[in-house]
């Protein structure tokens, strides 16, 4: 049954185009880089905000209607939203889908009821993957709602909490290799915590990382291939996240052995929050090999929580996707939305509007990194601002050949040093300007 009528499937229409549910950016097919746009983005949806959040708020209830038909909190429900995300997916062309257990059924009292209500949904998502092509690109276990996990899941002082995340991650894991998922992601929503005075930081996180090594352990022993991945968040829900940002989780990976199965997650959102840019968490990420998946969308520069936008700006998307063209692209990962409509947007039109907004977003941040790659002068710029490591002393203290006594010998017979080259970052910003308005007039 059609849960969607009176949308069809969405068609590239072209820059000129004014039509709301057509793209005028994002045509799958078209090669940027000698690539296909749709392999360059791997453009996924969440299920949790697409098919169940409603808009609810603390001041009040949803607005938009994601019954789809169903009673919710009934398997039919459950059914109904498999139903209406693949018919979602295929009339946008998205190929994957990323999802939490509790998104997909009503999570019952006792945990054993809930892995058979999952075992049934995921062999009706599956005839559904089979049918359509759609694929999933990581699995997630939600060890953030529930009130059990109120002290967070490994870093629960309850060794039942524990017992209780792990359970859910071996679940979890069962899915995702159920689906062929190429990620499987971390995000410690209540691993942190609210107050020192009652919390053994070390204690913490030492079980969370013995979490994961578990979680680990038994990927591999059923024959997952793909990456773990870790997505940081500094605050929200709890006032100190231990994921912090993209530097703090690689530190901890690295702390704890954890490096060789795990990358990053990179939230825009989350990215802001922690006081950078996108662009930051996504550089400091492949710059140390560990640039996995992202979480597509935007904050709100005026609002200093997780408001989980459809990304809009194409100066950001730009900067993003330049990172990872230049890190060679995500492997295991993808540009997963996790985004919602803003609470006074609930029709099924703007469902489908928010995802195009993102998707022209990113094809449009895609074609215009490509041309700033090929324009070439940001690079050759940086390349040329570290000219001096090239030859001399320069040369001799990238090869690690020097010696303290050596350089303050060179530093008195130069007396003073000439300043270093300007930075010249407005030219720079122009040039950018240019690369993206080009044709403006
Ligand atoms: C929360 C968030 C999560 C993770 C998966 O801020 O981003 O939805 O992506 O648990
Ligand atoms: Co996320």
């Amino acid at each position: 049954m059609e849960i969607f009528k009176n949308i069809g499937k969405i068609p590239f229409e072209g820059s000129q185009s004014k039509n709301p549910l057509a793209f005028r950016y994002y045509d799958a097919e078209k090669l940027v880089l000698g690539k296909p746009m749709k392999e360059q983005l791997n453009f996924a949806m969440a299920w949790w905000h697409n098919l169940c959040a409603t808009g609810t708020d603390m001041f009040g209830p949803g607005t938009a209607d994601k019954s789809f038909g169903a009673t919710i909190g009934t398997m039919e429900h459950a059914k109904a939203k498999v139903d209406a995300g693949f018919e979602f997916m295929s009339k946008l062309g998205i190929e994957y889908f990323c999802f939490h257990d509790v998104d997909l059924i009503p999570e019952a009292a006792d945990i054993n009821e809930t892995n058979s209500r999952l075992d049934e949904i995921s062999d009706y998502i599956l005839e559904k993957m089979k049918a359509t092509g759609i694929k999933c690109l990581w699995g997630t276990a939600n060890m953030f709602s529930n009130p059990r996990f109120m002290n967070g899941a490994g870093s629960s002082n309850s060794a039942d909490v524990f017992c209780f995340a792990a359970a859910q991650i071996k679940k979890a894991l069962d899915l995702t290799v159920k689906f062929g998922g190429e990620g499987y992601v971390f995000w410690g929503g209540r691993e942190g915590y609210e107050t020192l005075l009652n919390t053994d930081v070390k204690f913490e996180q030492e079980n969370i990382a013995r979490l994961m090594h578990l979680a680990v352990d038994y990927g591999r022993s059923i024959g997952f291939k793909g990456d773990f991945f870790i997505e940081p968040k500094p605050k929200e829900p709890m006032k100190h996240q231990y994921d912090f940002d993209a530097a703090t989780a690689i530190g901890f990976l690295r702390q704890y052995g954890l490096d060789k199965d795990f990358k990053m997650n990179i939230e825009a959102n989350h990215a802001t929050l922690a006081g950078h840019t996108f662009q930051h968490d996504l550089r400091i990420s492949a710059i140390n090999g560990m640039l996995g998946s992202v979480d597509a969308n935007t904050g709100d520069a005026q609002l200093g929580w997780d408001t989980d936008e459809f990304p809009y700006s194409v100066y950001d998307t730009t900067m993003a996707m330049y990172e990872i063209l230049k890190a060679g692209g995500l492997k295991h990962g993808g540009l997963n939305f996790d985004a919602k409509n803003r609470r006074p947007s609930y029709t099924y039109e703007d469902m489908f509007e928010g995802f195009i907004l993102g998707m022209d977003t990113f094809a449009l941040g895609l074609i215009k990194a490509a041309a700033l790659i090929e324009d070439g002068r940001l690079d050759e710029f940086v390349k040329d601002r570290y000219s001096s490591y090239t030859t001399g002393i320069g040369a001799k203290i990238r090869s690690g050949e020097t010696t303290l006594v050596e350089l303050a010998a060179k530093a008195a017979e130069l007396k003073t040093p000439a300043l270093p080259g300007s930075g010249r970052q407005e030219r720079l910003e122009s040039i950018v300007n240019q690369v993206l308005f080009n044709g403006a007039n």
